[in-house]
């Protein structure tokens, strides 16, 4: 069975959890050993990131959209994959955009989280930062109730996750309605996070962000 190295409260990993849901494949739920950052997890992502895939060959297969595209060439049915060329390039552009555009200005966010100062102007800039990246989604989303149209795709199993950290970040920043300038990701969001396969996908996370929480306190 293949392996997936993989913490609940990780959009990436949750990214990987929703097309292995999706598509009915068995997992086997794997904690990174000694934590991300020990000898033995750098061996196998020397990123020292999550989620990393171990095939059955052996092979530790990294980054979330690969891991789903992998999925989806192993296990085209039920797919992911828009058959129409212009849909399936979409579905890709909206994924890149929340990798790049949206996540990377989140990250130091979450380095602010536990800072005794907190500095304000890095969490300016990154909310500044984010809604550049939302208002470049907005331009590409397509009318739902999923992100390329009537069919959920790799781009939804990347988009859901993180707009929901979008979300929960701009609530502890006290950014209210993140999303209200952007008509198109507000409906996205409306419509696509009460799915069932994105509730689950979410629980999962909310229940690991209740696990973090208790760590830290
Ligand atoms: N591009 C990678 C990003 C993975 C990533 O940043 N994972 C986070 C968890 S949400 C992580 O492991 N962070 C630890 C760190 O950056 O030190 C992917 O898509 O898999």
């Amino acid at each position: 069975m293949i392996k997936l190295y993989n913490a609940a409260l990780s959009p990436f990993a949750a990214r990987v959890r929703m097309a292995l849901a999706y598509k009915g494949i068995d997992w086997d739920d794997v904690s990174p050993p000694g934590g991300l950052k020990s000898p033995e997890y750098l061996a196998i992502n020397p990123a020292g990131r999550i989620p990393v895939l171990e095939l059955e060959s052996g092979y530790l297969l990294p980054e979330s959209e690969v891991i789903v595209e992998y999925l989806e060439d192993i296990h085209p049915n039920p797919s992911l994959r828009p058959k129409d060329m212009e849909r399936r390039a979409r579905a890709r552009v909206l994924a890149r955009i929340a990798d790049f555009h949206v996540v990377e200005p989140m990250r130091p966010l979450f380095g602010q989280l536990g800072a005794k100062d907190k500095d304000q102007a890095v969490i300016k800039a990154s909310f500044t930062n984010i809604d550049d990246g939302l208002r470049y989604l907005e331009a590409q989303l397509c009318p739902g109730p999923w992100a390329i149209g009537a069919d959920i795709s790799t781009a939804d199993c990347a988009l859901i996750p993180i707009l929901y950290f979008v979300e929960m970040l701009g609530g502890i920043y006290g950014v209210k309605n993140i999303f209200d300038a952007h008509d198109k990701v507000q409906a996205y969001w409306n419509e696509a996070k009460v799915q069932p396969l994105s509730v689950q996908t979410l629980d999962d996370i909310a229940k690991g962000l209740a696990e973090y929480m208790k760590s830290q306190t």
